[in-house]
C-alpha cells in the first residue's frame, strides 16, 4: 500500500490544493525509498515537442539493464519534483508493488507548469484537424512525449502506458485520443471531463466553492518562468469555519475583488463565462473519444467529491463510441482517489469491510498494466468491476449500467411519505419551505474550511432537522433494493423568486436496531443513521439548457429535471430510502440570491429569502427514477 507520509509543507499544499481532510485517514508507507535509489536510475531530459516547446521529463529506468521494460507515463500539472537527478521520489509507479515489478516510470510537467517550458492553457482544448506542428493539445503532447521515449530512452520493450488521478487523470484520457501506436494501455483515474456539468467547480451550473477557491489561491499564480517550487498561496484563512468564512464573504465577486485582488487571471476569466459558453463546451473532453486504440480502464470513487462525473462518463464515452475495444470501468467505494491515498476500508462513519485499495491495486490494477506492457498474467477484467456498497462486495459485471435492472420511480407523497406507488390526490398538493440565502443549509455538520470529502457519505440528521428541508421517506424494506446507475430527478416545484437550487440527496436510513462499526474508535452509534448515497445541486435557471439560462415564472408550477451520477448500493432489508430537498447546499455550493441574473456579479443586497414548494400529485407527481437491480 502506497500511501506516502507528507512533509509539512507538502500537508499545508495538499490540504489547499486536494481538500484533504487529514484526520481519520490511515497514512502508513510501505513503498521503500532506499529500494527506489538501489535499483533505478533516475534521468532528467527536455523533451521536444512538434512546436519545439521542451516539457520537463523525470525518467527512472531498472538499472539491472539485463532485461527491456515497458514505459509507464504520469503526465501532471502538480510538479514531478523533486528535481535533479540525485534526487529521487519516494514512491514510484501508482502502486508500490510496480517498484518490484520494474517499470520505466517517466514522470512530465506538462506544458507551461514547474520546469517545462511554454504556457500552460487550463483543461486545454483538443484540436481534431491539425493544420500545422503549431496545432498542440495534450494528445500531440502525449504522442511526441512517448515517440521520443521510444526512440531514446535505452532497454524500452516498445511499449508505452499511461495513469494518472484527477488532473493528471485527464491527460491520461487525451492520451488515449490519436494515440501513439506504442500506448498499449491507458488508466484515466477520476479524470476531469466537464467542469461546468459536474466536474470540480460546477454541478449543474452552481459554482464548486471551497474546492475551487483554495485552490486557485495557490495553482492559478501566473508563472514567472520554470520554477521548481510552488508559489505561496495569495490568500490564507485562519478562520477554520468555512460556513463562517464564506458567508462574511459575503457575494461571489468578493472573492477576486476582496480576496484574491484579482491575481488569479483564470479565476477572472472563469466569472466572464458564467453558462455553458464555448469557453467550457471546447474544454469537455467527452465528444472527443472517438477511434481509441489502446485498452482503456478507468477508475473511479464512488464518493469522489471531486470528478465522479469525468471518470463515469469518460468510461461510458469510450464505450459509446468504441465498443471493440479493451474498455472496462473500476468503481470502488473511494473518495477522490481513495484507491491510492487510503485503505479503502471506509469513508467517515461508513466502514466497506475489507481494505479495496490493495484489492484493487493487487488484483486489478497491476494485472492490468502487467498484461497489456509485459504480456505478463492475464487479468480476466470484466466490463465492470464494481463495488456495490450497503452489501459491501465486488461484482463484476458484463456492462456498466446493468441490464439486469428494472426503472422504478421513487414518488414523493404527503405526509414526507416516499414510495414506489404513485401519487393519487387530484389536488395540487405540496410541500413548502422558505429558503434564506443568508440562513443556507449547510453541507455538513464539521467544521471544515475545505470541501471535506466525508461529506459525501455523511449522517444527514443535522439537515433533515431544519425546517428549509423536506424529508420524504419509505417504509422499512421488506427486502433488500439494489439501485445501480444513474438517478433521474423530476421535481415540479414552484417558488417565489426568479432563480432557485434544487438539491436532492438519496440516503440510506439504518434501522434502529443497526449494529455499529467495528473498530469503532470514535464510538459512532449507527442506529437511525441517515447516510447520504449520493446528492446534487440543481441551478435552476439551467434546468432547459446550460447555455441558455431561464428565470422562473414566480409561483408557476415548473419541472426540473436533472441526473444524479451513477451508485450502485443495496438498500438493505430493514433500512428505510430517503430523499431530502433543499435550495442550498452551503459552502460546498455557491449562494443563490434567488433572483434571475449572474450570480457571478450578484450584489450582497440581491440575495433574497423565496417561498419554495415542492408539488405531489397525480398530475404534478415529483419522483426520482431509479434502475432497480433484478
Ligand atoms: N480534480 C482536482 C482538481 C482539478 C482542478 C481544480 C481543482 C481540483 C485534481 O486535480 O485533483
Amino acid at each position: 500500500m502506497k500511501i506516502f507520509l507528507l512533509s509539512g509543507k507538502q500537508l499545508i499544499l495538499a490540504a489547499v490544493l486536494f481538500s484533504v481532510s487529514l484526520p481519520c485517514l490511515a497514512k502508513a508507507g510501505n513503498s521503500d525509498s532506499l529500494y527506489i535509489t538501489q535499483h533505478y536510475i533516475k534521468h532528467e531530459y527536455m523533451i521536444p515537442m512538434r512546436d519545439g516547446v521542451k516539457l520537463f521529463t523525470a525518467i527512472y529506468s531498472p538499472r539491472d539493464t539485463s532485461a527491456n521494460y515497458p514505459i509507464l507515463l504520469n503526465r501532471t500539472p502538480y510538479s514531478i519534483g523533486p528535481y535533479g537527478e540525485n534526487n529521487y521520489r519516494s514512491e514510484l509507479g501508482p502502486s508500490a508493488e510496480f517498484e518490484k515489478e520494474e517499470y520505466i516510470f517517466v514522470y512530465q510537467d506538462v506544458r507551461g507548469k514547474f520546469m517545462s517550458e511554454g504556457t500552460f492553457v487550463e483543461m486545454r482544448p483538443y484540436i481534431e484537424n491539425k493544420k500545422s506542428k503549431n496545432d498542440v493539445d495534450e494528445s500531440s503532447d502525449a504522442y511526441d512525449t512517448i515517440d521520443w521515449l521510444i526512440k531514446h530512452v535505452p532497454h524500452n520493450n516498445g511499449k508505452a502506458g499511461i495513469y494518472g488521478i484527477s488532473y493528471p487523470g485527464f491527460y491520461a484520457a487525451m492520451a488515449t485520443i490519436d494515440a501513439h501506436p506504442a500506448l498499449v494501455a491507458a488508466s484515466p483515474q477520476a479524470p476531469i471531463a466537464d467542469w461546468f456539468v459536474d466536474d470540480d467547480f460546477h454541478r449543474n451550473g452552481a459554482f464548486w466553492l471551497p474546492h475551487a477557491f483554495w485552490f486557485y489561491t495557490v495553482f492559478g499564480i501566473p508563472r514567472p518562468g520554470q520554477i521548481k517550487d510552488w508559489p505561496a498561496p495569495v490568500f490564507t484563512s485562519n478562520n477554520p469555519d468555512g460556513y463562517d468564512f464564506f458567508l462574511k464573504m459575503g457575494s461571489f465577486k468578493n472573492t477576486t475583488d476582496k480576496f484574491y485582488k484579482h491575481q488569479i487571471p483564470f479565476w477572472d476569466t472563469m466569472m466572464a463565462h458564467p453558462n455553458y459558453d464555448e469557453f467550457w463546451q471546447k474544454r469537455n473532453t467527452l465528444p472527443h473519444f472517438k477511434n481509441i486504440k489502446p485498452a482503456v480502464m478507468t477508475v473511479g470513487g464512488w464518493f469522489d467529491a471531486e470528478d465522479l462525473y469525468g471518470a463515469l462518463n469518460t468510461y461510458k464515452s469510450i464505450e459509446r463510441n468504441n465498443p471493440a475495444i479493451h474498455n472496462t470501468l473500476v468503481m470502488g467505494p473511494w473518495f477522490h482517489g481513495g484507491w491510492e491515498r487510503s485503505k479503502g476500508d471506509l469513508l467517515g462513519d461508513i466502514h466497506f469491510g475489507s481494505s479495496t485499495s490493495k484489492f484493487y491495486q493487487d488484483s486489478i490494477e497491476l494485472p492490468f498494466f502487467n498484461y497489456y506492457l509485459k504480456g505478463k498474467g492475464n487479468p480476466n477484467l470484466p466490463e465492470a468491476y464494481v463495488f456495490e456498497t450497503g452489501s459491501n462486495q465486488w461484482r463484476k459485471l458484463d456492462y456498466w449500467p446493468p441490464k439486469n435492472v428494472k426503472e422504478e420511480n421513487l414518488f414523493f407523497h404527503k405526509d414526507k411519505k416516499l414510495s414506489f406507488e404513485e401519487p393519487k390526490t387530484k389536488s395540487k398538493s405540496f410541500d413548502q419551505y422558505i429558503s434564506d440565502p443568508n440562513h443556507p443549509v449547510p453541507y455538513t455538520q464539521h467544521i471544515t474550511e475545505h470541501m471535506i470529502r466525508r461529506y459525501m457519505d455523511e449522517d444527514q440528521r443535522f439537515a433533515s432537522r431544519r425546517n428549509d428541508v423536506l424529508v420524504y421517506e419509505t417504509e422499512p424494506l421488506s427486502s433488500d433494493v439494489a439501485i445501480a446507475g444513474p438517478i433521474e430527478v423530476n421535481l415540479f416545484v414552484s417558488t417565489s423568486g426568479t432563480d432557485a437550487d434544487w438539491v436532492v440527496k438519496l440516503i440510506d436510513v439504518f434501522p434502529d436496531t443497526a449494529k455499529d462499526f467495528s473498530p469503532n474508535p470514535c464510538e459512532v452509534k449507527m442506529g437511525e443513521y441517515q447516510m447520504m448515497v449520493r446528492g446534487d445541486i440543481m441551478r435552476g435557471k439551467y434546468r432547459n439548457s446550460y447555455s441558455k439560462p431561464e428565470p422562473f415564472v414566480p409561483g408557476k408550477i415548473t419541472k426540473v429535471s436533472f441526473q444524479l451520477q451513477d451508485i450502485f448500493h443495496s438498500f438493505k432489508k430493514g433500512h428505510r430510502i430517503m430523499v431530502q430537498v433543499q435550495s442550498s447546499w452551503f459552502p460546498l455550493a455557491d449562494r443563490n440570491p434567488q433572483r434571475f441574473e449572474n450570480i457571478y456579479f450578484a450584489k450582497e443586497s440581491d440575495f433574497q429569502k423565496a417561498t419554495q414548494r415542492v408539488y405531489h400529485s397525480k398530475e404534478f407527481p415529483s419522483s426520482l427514477k431509479v434502475l432497480v437491480l433484478q
